[in-house]
């Protein structure tokens, strides 16, 4: 066999092919204690990753000693979500090593896609924010700016996904039941947070006022920190998680006095907060334990953020706002705008102007929905239980608030007040989480321009007319490392040949790439690499499924949490409308259509179930029906999750992405299918907007209402009923539904759906938009006719949709709310 010894190009530590397999061996011996004889693929696997840990550590040494020295301003990302998925074949592109380790790999007679597969996805979120996290601090590493991820060390994800006779059915996710080789523990770290309790007042001797918490409960936060590599640079920033345990001081009092039983439940409730993700997607889980998930984290990393302060600058807080931002992703780490209060005020001693001044520096507020249920409120009396002193602080920000800002602009008026009070009055009053953040932040954003404008129009208007500067705008965006160079190396490696290989780091680059989108081998090229990887999707679909799926039809796929915004339904019901019209019309002319879908439902959330059963149960007659004849197939495909997005994004060629406009705030999976080709079937709803405008009205399909005529058809009062009398393709479809057509024997099962949409009154107007969806699809079909035509458009979405890279939305991060400069790290 050939020796390939060449040398990895980039990356933290020089390594050949050689040294790489003599590693792997050592960590076979030493680090695992077995052989190369008798390893299992899950040695081979550990082993690597040992590994690539020594080029890891020494990235991360070298990061944090020049942050050190330098003293460096730094990001704080707080996120009770990161959707890591898998780090291995990550964490070696991002060296530069994948193909040494793949070489190394194979001269050792191993696969490396066959150890990649050893991994658990590491799924820490439910869906697009979480994501967008793991997103951020890749590139965060990349562009070498001092950046911290704070979260939550879950012991079990999002639950694992599988199909009972078409019904979703949750099991557990235990992605590190034994141990995961990517993150280490950092027991000279962990810290002690208080909750429960009471207040007291107390006065000292020369009669100034000091406000006491006496804890009910005190609890241990143990950091894990998983090392974030940049792309080809030499940053290894860190993503810190904190596990939670009982406070050995109080577990051992009453371990001492005989309650073993006691100890033991002090134990398993503490064990409790990081136990579990909470798998609601943009719903309040409205639970005393997400509350005290909140804080735990916020107030672990708060204290790590201060200790870290002060060992440069012991108690002197001038500069805390120079070195440390806060970036609050979502509402849920808001609760940490009051701890940081009562740190400065109650420990500190600080008075509340200069505390507050500080505060209003560090903090930064991103919203990512505006979803009315989605917007978290804690009733009063549970923060009042489990958060006593935080509650106080907060009437106080508030009266503060209401007095020196709102009474100002709006004297006397008491309408304004109770509208932008944190506090919601109310038989059960609720503190307002966002009005919390925006208050306490000195800047709010938007992930998309459209939701950013709303954010402003819609749910801040008066915020806006307070701070008019406070407000701005960050378009999402994903990395291309993990979404086109590891997901899909075959266009990866076209793209280099003909434009070069920085655009990984540069993705404007790929505009160069528009200018083959005429070029006849190009395009071949180009189908040929989306074939293959439609050829290896219908090999994992067969596997998954049992479904056969021919390779050499449209593949349409629409990939996200199941939710009613998203409209799943209105798809299903394009695909009853085309079976339907199979079935009247046996040679109905159309390019044969395989449409999957991956999507999880939160486990309370009844209507997204019933509408996974619906596809499921459909699917499976479409399927066996002889008379199809091929034309249609429905796949649901188990489990999605990032592994599963890595394989279906490079092999679509049609991206669902029709959500209810107004409603989706920016979508991040419409990026990264655009980035591999595919052709977005869309709304002119967030994100959509941007990529239309950089693709072209010729390389989108756009249908449907837009926000403007979304907001005129709510309020002259919309009946959905109107449009199933009047379309008759719209009544035959939901009647069928009600049928038994679909569940032999059991009427109704499926009658949920139609229910929604006419006695629930299809409040996010999938009738209304129906005719439009399917016109936009008629395109699809047409537009396929002509391989030359379907090319050149999957071409120039490739090519057009640079703007969507996550180190562009951390540049406008860095300009418009982070001020941080870069850090180059010193080597030693
Ligand atoms: C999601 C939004 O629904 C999606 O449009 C956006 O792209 C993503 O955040 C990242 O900004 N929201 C959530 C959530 O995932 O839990 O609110």
């Amino acid at each position: 066999m050939k020796k390939h010894t060449s040398t990895a190009s980039t990356g933290v530590t020089q390594i050949n092919t050689e040294q790489l397999k003599d590693q792997i061996i050592r960590h076979l011996h030493s680090t695992l204690g077995t052989d190369v004889n008798k390893a299992s693929p899950q040695a081979w696997w550990r082993a690597t990753c040992a590994a690539v840990n020594e080029q890891v550590y020494d990235g991360l040494r070298n990061t944090q000693r020049t942050h050190y020295e330098n003293n460096t301003r730094a990001l704080h990302y707080f996120s009770l979500e990161y959707l890591m998925g898998r780090l291995f074949s990550n964490n070696l592109h991002n060296l530069g090593l994948y193909e040494q380790a793949k070489q190394a790999l194979s001269e050792l007679g191993l696969n490396i896609a066959d150890l990649e597969d050893q991994e658990e996805d590491m799924a820490l979120g439910n869906g697009g924010l979480g994501r967008l996290a793991a997103c951020f601090i890749d590139s965060l590493a990349t562009l070498n700016y001092p950046a911290i991820g704070y979260g939550i060390h879950y012991e079990h994800g999002l639950f694992q996904q599988s199909f009972q006779d078409g019904r979703q059915i949750e099991r557990p996710d235990s992605w590190r039941e034994y141990a995961n080789p990517w993150e280490i523990c950092r027991p000279e770290s962990v810290q002690e947070i208080s909750v429960y309790g009471y207040v007291e007042t107390v006065y000292d001797l020369q009669g100034k006022m000091k406000k006491v918490w006496h804890p009910g409960r005190i609890i241990k936060g143990v950091p894990w920190d998983i090392p974030i590599v940049g792309y080809n640079g030499s940053s290894v920033n860190v993503l810190r998680l904190w596990e939670s345990r009982a406070s050995d001081f109080f577990n051992w009092d009453v371990f001492n006095s005989g309650g073993y039983i006691d100890a033991s439940r002090e134990n398993i409730e503490a064990e409790t907060i990081s136990k579990v993700l909470y798998p609601n997607d943009e719903t309040d889980a409205g639970k005393e334990l997400r509350l005290i998930q909140q804080y735990f984290f916020v107030s672990c990393s708060l204290k790590d953020i201060i200790r870290r302060y002060k060992r440069t600058h012991a108690d002197d807080w001038s500069d805390f706002a120079k070195q440390v931002v806060i970036q609050l992703n979502d509402t849920h780490p808001a609760v940490s705008i009051p701890e940081l209060m009562r740190i400065l005020v109650d420990r500190a001693e600080m008075q509340w102007d200069q505390a507050w001044n500080i505060c209003q520096q560090v903090f930064a507020y991103t919203n990512h929905t505006l979803l009315p249920e989605a917007l978290e409120k804690w009733p009063v009396r549970l923060f009042e239980k489990v958060l006593p002193r935080h509650l106080e602080i907060i009437y106080e920000i508030n009266r503060r608030f209401l007095v020196e800002q709102v009474d100002v602009l709006w004297p006397g008026d008491n309408e304004k007040k109770r509208k932008l009070s944190i506090i919601e009055e109310g038989h059960d009053a609720m503190v307002r989480m966002g009005h919390l953040s925006v208050v306490g932040s000195f800047r709010v954003n938007g992930v998309a321009e459209i939701h950013s404008k709303l954010v402003k129009s819609d749910l801040f208007p008066e915020m806006v007319a307070l701070w008019p500067d406070k407000f701005t705008n960050v378009t999402n965006g994903v990395t291309p490392r993990r979404w086109l160079k590891a997901c899909n190396p075959k266009l990866a490696k076209l793209l280099d040949d003909n434009i070069g290989s920085e655009w990984p780091t540069d993705l404007k680059q790929l505009s160069k790439f528009a200018a083959f989108a005429d070029d006849v081998k190009i395009q071949d090229a180009f189908i040929a690499i989306k074939q293959q990887n439609k050829a290896d999707l219908a090999n994992v679909v067969k596997k998954l499924t049992h479904i056969d799926i021919d390779p050499h039809a449209i593949f349409d796929i629409q990939i996200k949490r199941l939710h009613e915004y998203k409209r799943q339904h209105l798809n299903l019901l394009h695909i009853l409308a085309l079976y339907r019209r199979i079935l009247q019309e046996p040679d109905y002319d159309m390019v044969p259509r395989v449409f999957l879908f991956g999507a999880k439902a939160a486990p309370g959330y009844k209507l997204a179930k019933e509408i996974i059963y619906a596809i499921n149960k459909v699917a499976e007659k479409i399927n066996h029906d002889k008379r199809v004849k091929n034309r249609l197939k429905v796949v649901f495909m188990p489990n999605y999750r990032v592994t599963l997005a890595e394989k279906m994004i490079p092999a679509a060629d049609v991206s669902e992405q029709i959500s209810t406009a107004g409603k989706e705030a920016s979508g991040t999976g419409n990026m990264k299918l655009a980035l591999n080709g595919a052709i977005t079937v869309g709304t002119l709803d967030g994100a959509n907007i941007e990529i239309a405008e950089e693709v072209g009205d010729d390389n989108i399909a756009i249908f449907g209402l837009t926000v403007d005529e979304v907001k005129a058809l709510h309020a002259n009062g919309y009946n959905s009923m109107d449009y199933y009398y009047a379309n008759p393709e719209i009544k035959a479809i939901l009647d069928w539904l009600e049928t038994d057509y679909f569940t032999p024997g059991k009427p109704g099962e499926l009658a949920a759906i139609k229910r929604s949409l006419l006695e629930g009154g299809d409040p996010y107007l999938v009738l209304a938009d129906f005719e439009s969806y399917v016109k936009a699809q008629q395109k699809i079909d047409q537009w396929y006719r002509d391989k030359s035509l379907w090319a050149k458009k999957a071409i120039l979405n490739t090519a057009s949709v640079g703007k969507f890279t996550s180190d562009r939305s951390i540049e406008d991060y860095v300009s418009r709310v982070w001020h941080l400069e870069k850090c180059h790290i010193r080597r030693d």
